[in-house]
């Protein structure tokens, strides 16, 4: 380690085995397109694309650039009553993007803040319709909708929830998970078996009664947990049931959003819409911290109500619609367009599988799963010690292998760039395999 790194001590790191990576950093001082560079030089390949965030590679010059320029016209400007162009322009520009009747934005700095902007919409959108008795909101087991209270609350991880138990927000129930290795391991995309699970929302709807029910929030395939893709048909039925009973559908997008699942939302590649959607990460290719809550037009339109002077919403943050990350977030968007990047990362998706896939027989996988650019190898876990190859994988990998890796506990995690060259993308993978087969 170079002089430029002495002492740690002061950061506490999020998420992060702090002492024992403490004992052996791994710090990152570069990047350029598909590699990182460390502070002694070396080049490490990324299959993470950042961390779910950047598509498109890092240091993107276009982003680069629209950032500099901006940085130097507009810093910032007063988020409540005034607000900027490039905000105005970028809203604009996603709700183009976005299914049909999605035709309002707001801005956050967050996937947790997205999600808990997105909560507190469902909530004020009923009661504006008076029916303010619809509070209860629904998650689901091994979701992962950020950590801030309310995004923990309908959030189904728990690691993420035990410390925090007592503090949870109340009226929040979850729907079972839609993991099941033994019926649906190595499916190939979207598992055959598990839509039934979609009726687990029809046995919450009767046990609280659908009409107290706000809003259901899921990830279209859940990502933190390890990428679970839905069971063919569950999505739909999810839809069916919230249009059955009134409620809003809330898609988290955080990470489907912006082309990891070939388009610019997971929505459309589902062909279910849901009533709210919620992004980060490709929002601005993770240069910027930003996140942007989408809404149908009949739910922004109930707020719209009252003396006009009056404001509708009590809600925002000082760097809502912050110039700079929309101006980064404008120039993501250009490049998206102008280099075919859904189109890119659809035409990546049978080589990602095969390769993914390739580890089907290996002696340490139980599953390996997979939907558009989104997938994951799960190991056994070793005899008493849950989380340590998983831990093994990411460290070898650095260290041995140049490559940065995510494992979450005994699963490792992919999310290859959008715009990923196959041969980079196959000697990854060879390295990922020399390291699973060192392990014990
Ligand atoms: N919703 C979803 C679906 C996410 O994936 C968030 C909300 C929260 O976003 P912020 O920007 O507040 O972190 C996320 C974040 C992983 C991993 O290993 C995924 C996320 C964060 C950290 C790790 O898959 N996603």
């Amino acid at each position: 380690m170079s002089s430029a790194t002495t002492n740690l001590d002061a950061y506490w790191m999020p998420f992060t085995a702090n002492r024992d990576f403490k004992a052996k950093p791994r710090v990152i001082s570069g990047a350029s397109g598909h590699h990182y560079t460390t502070e002694d030089g070396t080049k490490l390949y990324d299959t993470f694309s950042g961390l779910w965030t950047s598509g498109i590679g890092h240091c993107h010059p276009k982003i680069v650039e629209a950032v500099q320029k901006q940085v130097a016209t507009l810093d910032y400007c007063m988020s409540f009553q005034t607000t900027n162009d490039k905000a105005i322009a970028l809203a604009e520009r996603i709700t183009a993007m976005a299914p049909k009747g999605i035709d309002h934005c707001f801005f956050t700095n967050s996937g947790s803040e997205s999600v808990d902007t997105a909560l507190k919409i469902a909530l004020g959108y009923h009661r504006a319709r008076g029916e303010g008795n619809r509070t209860r909101l629904i998650g689901r087991e091994k979701g992962y909708h950020g950590v801030n209270f309310g995004g923990m609350s309908v959030g189904g991880i728990v690691p993420n929830r035990k410390v925090f138990s007592a503090a949870l927000i109340p009226g929040v129930d979850h729907m079972r998970h839609t993991l099941d290795i033994g019926r649906n391991a190595f499916s190939r995309g979207l598992p055959a078996h598990g839509i039934e699970l979609a009726e687990d929302l029809e046995r919450l709807c009767a046990l609280h009664d659908g009409s107290n029910i706000a809003a259901v929030i899921v990830e279209p395939v859940a990502g933190s947990a390890g990428v679970i893709p839905p069971p063919a048909g569950y999505l739909e039925r999810l839809r069916e049931i919230c249009d059955q009973h009134g409620i809003l559908l809330i898609f988290d997008e955080v990470i489907a959003a912006f082309g990891r699942l070939g388009h610019a939302f997971g929505a459309e590649r589902f062909g279910v819409t849901p009533d709210i959607i919620t992004t980060a990460k490709g929002l601005t290719n993770g240069v910027i911290p930003m996140g942007a809550v989408l809404v149908r037009d009949s739910i922004y339109e109930a707020f719209m109500q009252g003396p006009e002077h009056m404001i509708e919403l009590f809600h925002g943050y000082t760097y809502s619609g912050h110039p700079v990350a929309a101006a980064a977030g404008l120039a993501t968007m250009d490049v998206y367009k102008e280099e075919g990047t859904f189109e890119q990362a659809r035409g990546l998706e049978q080589h990602f599988e095969d390769l993914l896939h390739s580890f089907d027989d290996h002696k340490h996988v139980i599953d390996v799963r997979n939907f558009g650019l989104m997938g994951s190898i799960e190991m056994a876990a070793r005899e008493g010690a849950p989380g340590a190859r998983g831990a093994e994988v990411h460290k070898k990998c650095f260290w041995d292998e140049n490559l940065v890796v995510r494992a979450g506990m005994d699963t490792v995690q992919f999310s290859p760039f959008l715009n990923s060259n196959p041969d980079e993308m196959e000697q990854s993978f060879a390295g990922i395999r020399r390291v699973l087969d060192s392990l014990e």
